[in-house]
């Protein structure tokens, strides 16, 4: 089980700006738990970061035929992407859908999201814990699809 965690723009920020938000844990701090929470469940983690929605793109094209699964937080390119939404659909890896806020708690903007129809489901609004969470719905994704 090979699972790929792809985190978009400004979530290299996280822990140092906006604590009220997404809460004081760094992207490094996330990224070991889903590393241990993966280890108990037999799951090797890949798990990047890119403010390039470009980059996003490359990678997600390039999972295919190496991860299982994709976990996705697209952060504010979730609201605007047709290009990662496409990037989904062509590499035909089940993808997860992921974020820390409660983005339907917040402005409307954030409400409607381009890659949902294309993903296996979402989990939003954990914190930190929708990274965790997601380790185990992509066992649950992998046995499905
Ligand atoms: O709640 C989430 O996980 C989001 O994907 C976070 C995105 C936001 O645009 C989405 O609507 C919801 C923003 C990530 C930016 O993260 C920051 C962290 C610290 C300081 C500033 C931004």
């Amino acid at each position: 089980m090979k699972i790929l965690f792809l985190n978009g723009p400004n979530l290299n920020l996280l822990g140092q700006r906006e604590p009220e938000i997404y809460g004081k844990t760094t992207l490094a701090d996330i990224e070991a738990k889903v590393k241990e929470r993966g280890e108990k469940l037999g799951a090797a983690i890949e798990f990047r970061q890119s403010n390039v929605e470009g980059e996003l793109v490359g990678w997600i094209q390039q999972a295919k035929g190496k991860f299982d699964v994709i976990v996705l937080n697209a952060a504010a390119y979730t609201h605007t992407s047709i290009a990662l939404r496409d990037a989904i659909v062509a590499a035909g890896v089940p993808t997860i859908e992921i974020h820390l806020s409660n983005v339907h708690a917040r402005e409307e903007f954030r409400h409607k999201s381009l890659i949902a129809p294309v993903c296996a489901g979402q989990i939003i609004g954990f914190g930190a814990n929708s990274y965790v969470l997601a380790v185990e719905a992509a066992f649950n994704v992998k046995v499905n699809h």
